[in-house]
C-alpha cells in the first residue's frame, strides 16, 4: 500500500522563497507532523514524504498512491484543497488533517475524502484500516494522549538538505492568548514528553542543528522548569553535539541555572512573544504574564544573551491600542531591550481563536472570501479592519518599523555591542541583513498586492483602554521620519541592500516599550545566526540591577 504524505506550499510566505533569496534556504522547516504520522503508520505502508517547500513535484509522473494524506496552516489550506482534488480526480482518496481542518472542519470536509481533526495519535491507524477497507467516514476526532504515545519521528523520510532538524517535547501552553491557536488545538495542559524518547530522537536527527517547535519550551510553573531542567542534563549527559533553538516565555531569564544548563545543552537562540510594548496591548491579547513581577525586559534579555544566546523578540501590529507611531515604538521598544533579531507581524484573526471570535462578531475580517483568501492568512498581510490604522497606514508602519530596526546604523550598532558582549559580530550581522533582504521581499509583496492603496475602513468603534495609556508616540511625524526611498533597500543581492545610513531617521526613543509572539519567521531567521558559530558566555560580565522603571514592565 502506497501513502503520500502532503506538505502544500504558499508561495506568499517570503520565508520559503528560496530563489529570491538565498538566506531563505536555512528558512525551510521540516513538516515535523508528517514524520510523526510516518512514525504513527504500520510497515505495511510505503511512505512518500513530500514537502513542496522544496519544489513542488510532478505528482502525475509520481505512482499512483492508494492514499493521500495532506497537512495544512491556515495558509496552506487553498493550496491543499488543489493538490487534494487533483488526486481526488484520479480517484485516489485524501485525508486532510493539522491545524487548519481542525478549525474548519465543515470546509476540509466538502473537499477532501476525509477529515482528521486533533492530534492524530489516538486514530490514525483506525483511518488507515478504514482506507484500506474502502470505507472512510468522513469525519475522525483525535483525542489529546499522552505524550508518551507520540512516536519517534521518522526522520529518515525527508531528503537531506534542510539546515534543521525539528523535535517536540512538549504539546500544550499553560498560557492562553486571544490571537493564538496552540490552546485550542493542543490545549492548556502542559503535557510532557518522557525524557528518554526525547533523547532517543534527537540521536536519530541527522542535522547539526534542530528547531526544538514546543510552543513554550521551559513552561510557566516550577515542575515545568525542574522537568525542562532534567530534560538539559539528560541532553548533556548524551554528549549529542547538537545546537537547538526554542520558543520559550520571558520567565527563562529568571533562572540562572536553567540558562546555564540550556547553553551547556547547546541552546543558541530563543524565540520570545513580547506582543505589545504596551501595557494595555498586553491586556488586549491577555498576555498578562509579560507584566508579572514588574518585569524589566531589557535586563531579563541581557541575562540570557549573557549565556551567549541569541534573543529574537516577536511583536504583534495592529491591536485595538495601536495607533499611528505603532511601528517606530516596536522598533525603539526592540532596540532598547537589546533584541538581536525582531519579528513584526500583523494582528491576524486565527480560525480557532477567540480573536477570530471577537473579530468576526465585530464584522472585522476584511480578507474573507474562503478558502482563496486563507493564501493571505501568513501574517505577514494585513487581513482584518484595525481600529486605529487602515491597510495603508499598517503597511506604512510596519515598513517604518523594519527600516528603523533594521538600519544599517543600528546594525552595526548590534554588531558592535556583540562583538564587545558576546563577540558574535560576523553572525550578527549576516543575521541582520539577511532580515532586511526578507523585508524587501516582503515589500515588493505589498505593491504587487496593490495593498497600501486598498484601503478596509475600521468600522466599529474603538473599545476604551484598559489601562492608562502608556505609549504616547513621540517624536516627529512619521513621515518625516522616513528615510530615503524603499527601493534602495530591495533586491536579493546584500550589495544592492545597502542603502545610505538611516540613522539620520532615528529620533528620540519613545517613553514607554511593548512586546508578542510565535514561531515564524523571526523563528527561522534565528538560523542564520547559529551557522557555524560557537557560542560563549561572559562569566566576566557583572549582572546589572534589576531596574523596575516602570511599574507594571520596563524596557
Ligand atoms: C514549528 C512551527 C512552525 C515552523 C515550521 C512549520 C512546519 N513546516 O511544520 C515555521 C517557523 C516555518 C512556522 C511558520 C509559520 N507558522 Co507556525 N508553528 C509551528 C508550531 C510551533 C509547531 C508545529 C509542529 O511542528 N508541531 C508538532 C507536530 C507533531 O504537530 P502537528 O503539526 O500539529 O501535527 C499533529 C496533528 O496536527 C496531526 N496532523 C498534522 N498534519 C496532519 C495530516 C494528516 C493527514 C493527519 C491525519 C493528521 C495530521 O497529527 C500530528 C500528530 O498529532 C505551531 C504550533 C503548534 N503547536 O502546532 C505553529 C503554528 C502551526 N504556526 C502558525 C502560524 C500562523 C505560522 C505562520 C503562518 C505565521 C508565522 N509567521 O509564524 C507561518 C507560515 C508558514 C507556512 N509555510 O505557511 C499557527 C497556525 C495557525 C493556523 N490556523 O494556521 C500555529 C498553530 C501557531 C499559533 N500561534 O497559532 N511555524
Ligand atoms: S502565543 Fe505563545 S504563550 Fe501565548 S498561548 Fe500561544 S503558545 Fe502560549
Amino acid at each position: 500500500m502506497r501513502l503520500y504524505l502532503i506538505n502544500p506550499c504558499n508561495p506568499l510566505v517570503s520565508m520559503v522563497k528560496v530563489k529570491e533569496s538565498r538566506w531563505n534556504k536555512y528558512r525551510v522547516w521540516k513538516p515535523l507532523g508528517l514524520l510523526v504520522l510516518a512514525g504513527l503508520t504500520p510497515p505495511e505502508w510505503d511512505i512518500t514524504v513530500v514537502d513542496e517547500n522544496l519544489g513542488v513535484p510532478d505528482y502525475t509522473a509520481m505512482p499512483r498512491p492508494d492514499l493521500v494524506g495532506i497537512t495544512a496552516f491556515t495558509s496552506q489550506a487553498g493550496r491543499a484543497y488543489r493538490v487534494a482534488a487533483e488526486f481526488r480526480t484520479s480517484g485516489v482518496p485524501v485525508v486532510m488533517g493539522g491545524i487548519h481542518a481542525t478549525m474548519r472542519p465543515a470546509e476540509a470536509s466538502e473537499r477532501v475524502d476525509a477529515v482528521v481533526t486533533g492530534e492524530a495519535e489516538s486514530i490514525w491507524v483506525q483511518v488507515l484500516e478504514d482506507a484500506m477497507l474502502g470505507a472512510l467516514k468522513r469525519v475522525y476526532t483525535g483525542t489529546r494522549m499522552e505524550m508518551d504515545r507520540v512516536p519517534l519521528a521518522r526522520h529518515d523520510l525527508l531528503p537531506t538538505g534542510y539546515r534543521f532538524g525539528s523535535i517536540q517535547t512538549t504539546r500544550g501552553c499553560p498560557l492562553n492568548c486571544s490571537f493564538c491557536s496552540v490552546t485550542t488545538f493542543n490545549g492548556r495542559a502542559y503535557r510532557r514528553r518522557p525524557i528518554e524518547n526525547v533523547v532517543q530522537e534527537l540521536k536519530l536527527i541527522r542535522e547539526k542543528y534542530v528547531l526544538i517547535v514546543d510552543d513554550n519550551f521551559i513552561g510557566t510553573r516550577k515542575d515545568h522548569i525542574a522537568r525542562t531542567k532534567d530534560l538539559l542534563r539528560a541532553i548533556i549527559q548524551a554528549n549529542l553535539g547538537k545546537k537547538w533553538i526554542a520558543q520559550v516565555t520571558i520567565n527563562m531569564a529568571d533562572d540562572e541555572e536553567l540558562l546555564r544548563l540550556a547553553a551547556k545543552a547547546g541552546c543558541s537562540g530563543v524565540f520570545i512573544g513580547f506582543e505589545s510594548p504596551n501595557a494595555e496591548g498586553l491586556v488586549e491579547v491577555h498576555k498578562e504574564f509579560n507584566i508579572r513581577k514588574d518585569r524589566d525586559f531589557q535586563t531579563s534579555v541581557r541575562r540570557i544573551q549573557r549565556h551567549g544566546i541569541i534573543v529574537v523578540g516577536s511583536f504583534i501590529m495592529g491591536l485595538d491600542v495601536d495607533e499611528p507611531g505603532i511601528g517606530r515604538q516596536i522598533a525603539d521598544t526592540a532596540n532598547r531591550c537589546g533584541l538581536d533579531i525582531l519579528n513584526a507581524l500583523f494582528l491576524t484573526p486565527l480560525p480557532g481563536t477567540r480573536l477570530w471570535d471577537k473579530m468576526e462578531s465585530e464584522h472585522r475580517i476584511a480578507a474573507d472570501t474562503f478558502p482563496e483568501d486563507w493564501k493571505y492568512y501568513t501574517l505577514t498581510l494585513p487581513v482584518a479592519r484595525y481600529n486605529h490604522l487602515s491597510w495603508a497606514d499598517i503597511i506604512r508602519e510596519m515598513e517604518s518599523c523594519n527600516r528603523r530596526f533594521y538600519s544599517l546604523s543600528r546594525i552595526l550598532r548590534r554588531v558592535w555591542r556583540n562583538f564587545w558582549r558576546r563577540r558574535e559580530p560576523l553572525i550578527t550581522l549576516v543575521g541582520n541583513l539577511s532580515f532586511r533582504n526578507n523585508f524587501g521581499l516582503d515589500r515588493k509583496l505589498y505593491r504587487e498586492l496593490n495593498l497600501s492603496r486598498s484601503q478596509p475602513l475600521p468600522h466599529f468603534i474603538p473599545a476604551k483602554p484598559v489601562l492608562p495609556a502608556l505609549s504616547t508616540v513621540e517624536g516627529p511625524a512619521l513621515s518625516t521620519v522616513e528615510g530615503p526611498a524603499l527601493s534602495t533597500v530591495e533586491g536579493p543581492a546584500l550589495s544592492t541592500v545597502e542603502g545610505p545610513a538611516l540613522s539620520t531617521v532615528e529620533g528620540p526613543a519613545p517613553r514607554s516599550p511593548a512586546v508578542q509572539g510565535e514561531v515564524g519567521s523571526a523563528l527561522s531567521m534565528l538560523v542564520l545566526n547559529f551557522a557555524e558559530v560557537s557560542k560563549r558566555a561572559h562569566p566576566k560580565e557583572q549582572e546589572s540591577k534589576l531596574s523596575a522603571s516602570n511599574k507594571k514592565m520596563s524596557f
